[in-house]
């Protein structure tokens, strides 16, 4: 995996932008302990936006990126700011980001957005874009249909660019089928939940910990914003009525605020909380260095392992 040479970052990983998570203080955290943190910005207004990248700024001496979610109704003003404070690079997701890369490349911003399909990442080399990350429907949050397995092999043949993995990588192993796939890194954000870093309720850090390989459900595939999220209660219910309710506001009702809920209150019934397909995998609480180290350890020694034929 070779993306640290662009990037100017020690890890070859990416840490997923997550709503509400991602702030200042742990982006600063992961990118201080060698992997790319990214700050997200989807439910911030752009003075928040700005607060926080100054804040990242004072808090590492490493590259930063910042994660612009493109269903956020402030995210072209966000993209100033961006470009004002001379951000390293900037990822985008939840839509095309087209319109904008034209000028975050005129202010030098390395630009590398989510990509759901090969189309949509073959747009984004001929607007020149400088790598993708592939996500698969593995992922916790807003996912695309095609799994990691699928999508990223068919991304790799498709463009000439680094492409970064997401999706579904839970550990070393994952890291290096990415790699085996054609993966220049790898993006992770279910595994940092669990790190003591991680500012987010107890009870969160609980579900992860918890979770098995079936416990996440998809909702909201009806209205075309579906998110990946741990199947409690309010999931369940959300999933029942969206092919039932043709009311939308009904269904909104219902969800407004639960990403905060999660994530501040630790509402183990009403809130959303976003998990990819891997929590099964997640068994301790850790430093965010020791995840990082362990994911590097465990993919240097399985690469080892099937080169000499033990795997
Ligand atoms: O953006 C994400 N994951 C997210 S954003 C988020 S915040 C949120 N909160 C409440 C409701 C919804 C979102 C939580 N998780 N991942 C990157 C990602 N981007 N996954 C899929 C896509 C994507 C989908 C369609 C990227 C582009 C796209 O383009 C469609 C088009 O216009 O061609």
């Amino acid at each position: 995996m070779n993306i640290q040479k662009l990037l100017n970052i020690k890890y070859p990983i990416f840490q997923g932008a997550m709503a509400n998570i991602a702030t200042a203080e742990f982006v600063a955290a992961v990118s201080n302990a060698g992997a790319l943190g990214i700050l997200a910005t989807g439910s911030m207004t752009p003075d928040i936006a700005r607060e926080e990248i100054k804040a990242c700024k004072e808090k590492t001496d490493q590259p930063f990126g910042v994660n612009i979610m493109l269903m956020n109704p402030y995210s072209k003003e966000i993209i100033d700011i961006v470009c004002e404070e001379g951000v390293a690079v900037v990822t985008t997701g939840a839509g095309n980001p087209g319109p904008y890369i034209e000028q975050l490349k005129a202010h030098n911003i390395k630009v590398i957005p989510v990509i759901p399909s090969v189309a949509l990442g073959k747009r984004m080399e001929r607007l020149g874009v400088d790598a993708v990350i592939a996500e698969g429907g593995e992922s916790g949050g807003h996912v695309g249909e095609t799994t990691t397995m699928a999508l990223l092999p068919q991304v790799v043949d498709a463009l000439s660019i680094p492409v970064i993995a997401a999706g579904g990588i839970g550990d070393g192993r994952g890291m290096l089928a990415a790699e085996v796939l054609g993966a220049s890194g790898i993006q992770i954000g279910t595994s940092l939940l669990v790190a003591n870093e991680c500012p987010i309720h107890e009870n969160y850090k609980k579900i992860v910990l918890k979770a098995k390989d079936t416990d996440t459900i998809v909702t909201g595939r009806q209205a075309n914003t579906p998110v990946r999220v741990y199947k409690n209660q309010m999931a369940k219910q959300y999933v029942s009525l969206e092919s039932s309710l043709t009311d939308r506001e009904e269904l909104e009702k219902l969800t407004l605020g639960s990403l905060k809920k999660a994530v501040v209150l630790g509402d183990i019934k009403e809130g959303s909380f976003m998990i990819g397909q891997i929590a099964g995998m997640i068994k301790e609480e850790k430093s965010l260095q020791e995840i990082l180290d362990t994911y590097m350890k465990d993919y240097t020694e399985s690469k080892k392992k099937l080169l000499q034929g033990v795997l």
